[in-house]
């Protein structure tokens, strides 16, 4: 029961500071800003029309757990080419999770729906 009750509070904790960083990053209203992982973590939101709630994550390197939110009503996926990663969400499945392994250097990522990427659904994971 205790147990049940931790995770609960940590999950408070985690959708607190995405509240902060929604707060924070609110600026242009458009095409999105830039996050910083934290504890190895990264929340990242896809909406429609086709955009990312970040252009630029900045992460340690290490392991990242990206973690995808459906905020639209289409499919989206957040992709890395290389190392290969992809997470995918749809409105039926609307949180994904993945854990990708990088080292210091820039990694595009791109949503690889069809046509989404082209529409601006473009990013980079800054590692470092
Ligand atoms: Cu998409």
């Amino acid at each position: 029961m205790s147990r049940r009750w931790n995770r609960r509070a940590s999950l408070g904790v985690l959708l607190a500071s995405g509240l902060v960083f929604a707060a924070c990053g609110g600026g242009g209203g458009g095409s999105g800003g830039t996050k910083t992982a934290t504890g190895g973590r990264i929340d990242v939101n896809a909406y429609d029309p086709f955009r990312f709630d970040v252009k630029t994550i900045n992460a340690l390197p290490g392991e990242l757990t990206i973690t995808l939110h459906e905020k639209g009503a289409t499919e989206h996926r957040f992709t890395i080419s290389s190392p290969k990663f992809e997470v995918k969400v749809t409105p039926a499945n609307p949180v994904a999770t993945g854990k990708v392994t990088l080292a210091a250097g820039t990694y595009p990522f791109k949503c690889s729906f069809d046509g989404h990427a082209a529409a601006g659904m473009v990013g980079k994971i800054v590692v470092g």
